[in-house]
């Protein structure tokens, strides 16, 4: 049946593989646990559903073990069971194998803890949707990264910042009371992945969400992820104590603020004893923050820290300032307001650092602040909520720009200093870490908008506990998962999503350029934006195009961004010969026939670029088309469509572009092209 998206990737459909359909059926045969628990619970729900779904026939809760069984056991109950088996130290890691118990081969899942067990059953699931083989498991897994949290923009009316799937799921309304089967399903959902934490609304905060009745709404929510393993976080506006507490001033060393603060938290431990901690956006686009009152960023994350330290709470302090009155590049100024404070953050405090130094762009190299900071925690802040990148019209498939950005190396520490091992403490070892993504979920029936886009909240999950896998690896997950098809219909499923990016990329930004969206919304090609409150609210700012050439110089001759980079990687971005073409742009301003790699002078390739991201989409189009009859319905005919925008788009966007700079270039369209109308 249609279900129009919104099992996401828990479908269980039937195993269309005979073979391998009767395999399965023969190997399980019944579920036995050791205890029960919520959680637990869940697990065994999820399993009968899942295996009802995936083998069309009945694999029930059993007292005994027998042959076949899927036994979920916690480790403290192994010797009962004159059972050993190396579970990971990790609380939440565990492990799937088959093994022998009381002479019957049964598959194991065990682990420390209830929430690892839970974590595993999803991945015995996954292997099944992926038609794996199940006679020699032999899995461990554990979460790479602690904290894998998603950041909700809802704000409190409903409306989500940067949302494109509808309102908030978060019915204020009729919260505490009423518990939408919709807030199971989300946790559930995010459980599959791993991810164990939620910010429920804008870091663009309003203070209201920490009034008591708030709290109370917030507190029902927090009940019914628990189970899930998932705490739930708040943004904390900073000015909080003078709205809600009608203090004077929100000034972090004063004594009232922060005893305005502490009997805030204890407030909420008291009826949320597992709450995760605050998100702050403090002095960033308006916000309120510590420096209103001359203090700086750790002045103000150390006041929240402390009032949450006693309760285990942690503070994500968000490094996404920028300020019109600094005149310097904005790419800048994020590293320089936070390297000097280095250190002199308390211990549950994390920095958390935009993917890149502008803002969440189809392509940008990774933020500076990266390694830079080596006695802080930072985590990466992803935006899975296409806010550049064609927001629910485009397909996009945002692993491979995750990917980049987790495989990105900042030399900090020589070779192999990633910013993924960064974000998983790895590389400075920290014990606390983190990694963020903006949600891109709403209330629309498939979640996510765009049928597609519910692969980046499934990859975004995927990558945050283990930060190596490729984009192709949860690709291959995510598509059987999702699509009951045949191999080669799933191969060229991959194939359309394994480029997205890049396609997109090409139709909008091509070789470095960035932030040439329209104003403020940030929907479609607006590379002619000037004149607005601010020099960094504008495009000409950011593309620098004139008679002469293109591209915003961050070398030494410009504003010397790139000196922010270990020596290493400022060296290959400052030099033309190493520079990497997808960034050239981004940190050097070219004239209008310097020379490619490929032989074209810069306008030509530019231009080729934006006609290749047009045709790509074409091609996108041809593939999907070819796909009807092989996949659901009810999707063929949606992503059709939305394929059909997005061309559209695409050539808008390639037009536009192409006719603008050319009032630069004073050339012609390379031979061979139309011309753009
Ligand atoms: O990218 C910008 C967005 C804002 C957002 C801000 C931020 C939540 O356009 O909508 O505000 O970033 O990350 O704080």
């Amino acid at each position: 049946f249609a279900d129009n998206g919104y099992r996401l990737w828990l479908k269980y459909d039937a195993i269309n593989q005979t073979k391998i359909l009767e395999n399965y059926r023969e190997e399980i045969s019944s579920i036995y646990s050791f205890k029960s628990s919520e959680t637990i619970s869940i697990a065994i729900n999820e399993l009968e559903n899942g295996l009802e779904g995936l083998l069309q026939k009945k694999v029930q809760s059993d007292p005994t073990i027998k042959p076949g069984s899927i036994v979920l056991l916690k480790e403290e109950d192994q010797p009962t069971h004159k059972i050993t088996v190396d579970v990971p130290d990790h609380e939440h890691g565990y492990i799937i194998k088959n093994t022998i118990i009381d002479q019957k081969p049964v598959i194991l899942i065990s682990s420390k803890s209830d929430i690892g067990i839970l974590y595993g059953v999803f991945n015995f699931l996954r292997i099944l949707q992926q038609e794996l083989p199940i006679e020699n498991l032999s899995i461990t897994e554990e979460p790479k990264i602690e904290n894998r949290i998603l950041n909700h923009w809802d704000n409190l009316d409903r409306t989500v910042e940067r949302g494109y799937a509808g309102f908030s799921l978060w019915n204020w309304q009729t919260l505490p009371g009423h518990i939408e089967q919709r807030y199971i399903d989300y946790a559930r959902a995010n459980a599959s992945i791993g991810i164990n934490g939620t910010v429920l609304t804008n870091v663009n905060a309003n203070s209201t969400i920490l009034t008591p009745e708030w709290i109370k709404k917030v507190k029902a929510l927090a009940d019914t992820f628990r189970p899930y393993g998932i705490k739930v976080y708040l943004p904390a506006r900073f000015s909080s104590p003078i709205e809600l507490g009608k203090l004077p001033t929100a000034d972090p060393l004063d004594p009232q603020v922060i005893e305005w603060w502490e009997k805030k938290v204890a407030e909420i431990y008291k009826v949320i004893p597992d709450f995760g901690g605050f998100i702050v956006k403090a002095n960033s686009e308006g916000q309120p923050g510590p420096q209103d009152y001359g203090r700086n960023h750790a002045d103000g994350a150390n006041m929240l820290a402390k009032a949450v330290a006693p309760f285990n709470g942690i503070i994500m302090w968000r490094a996404f300032v920028y300020s019109n009155e600094v005149p310097d590049d904005r790419a800048k100024q994020a590293y320089n307001e936070f390297k000097p404070l280095d250190g002199k953050f308390d211990k549950n405090v994390l920095v958390q650092v935009k993917n890149g130094a502008i803002d969440f762009q189809p392509r940008e190299p990774f933020h500076p602040l990266f390694g830079a900071m080596p006695n802080t925690p930072l985590m990466v802040e992803l935006q899975i909520t296409q806010e550049y990148l064609g927001m629910s019209t485009n397909l996009a498939y945002l692993a491979t720009l995750f990917e980049e950005n987790l495989k990105a190396d900042t030399y900090a520490k020589g070779k192999g200093s990633t910013v993924g091992k960064i974000t998983a403490g790895k590389l400075d070892n920290h014990s606390l870490s983190a990694i963020a993504g903006v949600a891109n979920i709403g209330n629309d029936i498939n979640w996510t908008g765009h049928p597609f886009a519910q692969s980046n909240w499934y990859a975004f999950g995927r990558l945050a506990w283990d930060y190596e896998l490729s984009s192709e690896e949860i690709a291959d997950e995510w598509i059987p998962m999702t699509f009951n098809t045949d191999k080669a219909s799933e191969d060229s499923i991959k194939n359309m999503m394994m480029g997205s990016r890049e396609t997109i990329v090409n139709y909008m930004t091509p070789l470095g350029l960035h932030h040439i969206m329209g104003w403020s919304h940030h929907y479609g090609p607006g590379p002619w934006i000037k004149d607005k409150p601010r020099a960094d609210w504008t495009s000409v700012y950011y593309h620098q195009a004139d008679n002469k050439g293109i591209g915003f110089d961050r070398t030494a001759t410009g504003s010397n961004a790139v000196a922010q980079y270990f020596p290493e990687v400022a060296r290959q971005f400052a030099n033309l010969d190493t520079c990497p073409e997808e960034y050239l742009l981004w940190f050097h301003h070219l004239p209008w026939d310097y020379k490619l790699k490929s032989g074209d002078i810069l306008w030509d390739g530019i231009v080729k670029h934006y006609y290749l991201g047009a045709e790509q989409v074409k091609g996108m189009q041809n593939t999907w088309n070819a796909l009807e009859g092989k996949v659901d319905a009810e999707w063929h005919r949606s992503v059709k469509q939305l394929l059909a925008i997005q061309y559209e788009e695409a050539v808008w966007w390639r037009n536009s572009c192409v006719l603008y700079f050319q009032s630069f270039s004073n050339r012609p369209i390379p031979a061979g092209l139309p011309k753009p109308d």
